[in-house]
């Protein structure tokens, strides 16, 4: 019988430490790596005090979120909203060519219920409510760059974790770390699309080594994924969508494209700071959900594992 687990559950595996074992216990995996307020002395923003200002205003309401509660609206700036149009701008010039059908399908619904334009930012609750109604994922305010460990746990239960700040004003095509554009443009079009599968996102594998893993193959999935639709080979990865010059850069590089295969894959460094070393593509996105369940159900685990979507939480199924 399945064994349901509190948040202070332990285990005696050495490979094991603390998890989530319920939505809310999201609120304690929160340990942001870089950049939550303290921008480092190469950040775009570094040097500018009404930015740094910003920055904490933004870690504030990140810090003090608690699961269930409304993501709080934002009065964005003027140069703020200047940024994002400007990215906008530019990016939507090259959807209609590169982006996959998944990805274009859903903008006139963001368009018409989350207020996707070029002279407004979209604000994480809107699009919290739209998505929780067309694919269960939840939305999660943070105030940078997560330990992909805390990150993975969110995914495990529908929940992604959201930047709500924007890139400085000074280099709108250059980010050195996720922000509104990147989520808002990147990832929402899709986390909106229930064809898009979600074990791409799902990430059940619980030990170190194999989160590893499945952070390798997230990142080139979903952050950097390429899907072929008739005939032409087109983007679904976030990365790619939310960075002009690296989407032309991967597409005018074909050779750099290798076909997707999760042991292969999950080998390849992942590159944060610049373009990726190769990207990977699949026939379709069934292709992906097929390789990525192979992949996962060779995981051998110490125990067995439930999501009872009742109760939003995790139950341990004896192995004996
Ligand atoms: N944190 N805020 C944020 N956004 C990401 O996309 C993100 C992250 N932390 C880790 C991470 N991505 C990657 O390491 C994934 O491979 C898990
Ligand atoms: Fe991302």
């Amino acid at each position: 019988p399945p064994i349901p687990l509190s948040a202070t559950t332990s285990f005696d595996f050495e490979d094991m430490p603390w998890f989530p074992k319920r939505i809310q216990d999201i609120d304690l995996a929160q340990n942001v790596l870089r950049y939550g307020s303290a921008l480092d002395a190469d950040h775009p923003g570094f040097k500018d005090p009404i930015y740094r200002e910003r920055r904490e205003h933004f870690a504030r309401i990140a810090n003090n979120h608690k699961y269930g509660k409304p993501i709080p609206q934002v009065q964005y700036t003027q140069e703020e909203i200047k940024t994002w149009g400007t990215v906008f701008r530019e990016l939507h010039k090259r959807y209609q060519k590169h982006a996959c059908k998944e990805y274009l399908e859903n903008w006139p619904q963001l368009v018409k219920y989350c207020g996707y334009r070029e002279d407004n930012i979209p604000q994480l609750q809107d699009v919290n409510i739209f998505l929780k109604r067309k694919t269960g994922f939840q939305l999660r305010p943070v105030a940078g760059y997560l330990s992909p460990r805390d990150f993975l746990s969110g995914l495990a239960f529908r929940l992604f974790h959201c930047t709500q700040y924007i890139r400085h004003s000074s280099d709108p095509f250059y980010t050195p770390e996720p922000d509104c554009c990147h989520e808002l443009l990147g990832h929402m079009p899709l986390l909106a699309n229930p064809k898009v599968p979600g074990i791409l996102y799902k990430s059940w594998c619980l030990t170190n080594n194999l989160r590893y893993c499945f952070g390798q193959l997230y990142f080139f999935t979903i952050e950097f994924g390429l899907c072929k639709q008739n005939g032409e080979m087109k983007v679904y990865g976030a990365g790619l969508l939310s960075s002009v010059a690296e989407l032309e850069y991967a597409i005018s590089h074909p050779e750099k494209i290798s076909r997707f295969d999760p042991n292969v894959t999950c080998k390849q460094e992942c590159i944060i700071t610049s373009y990726q070393l190769g990207y990977w593509y699949t026939d379709s996105f069934e292709e992906a959900k097929e390789k990525m369940r192979a992949y996962a159900e060779g995981i051998q685990r110490p125990f067995g594992i439930r999501y009872n979507p009742y109760t939003q939480s995790v139950e341990a199924l004896s192995n004996e």
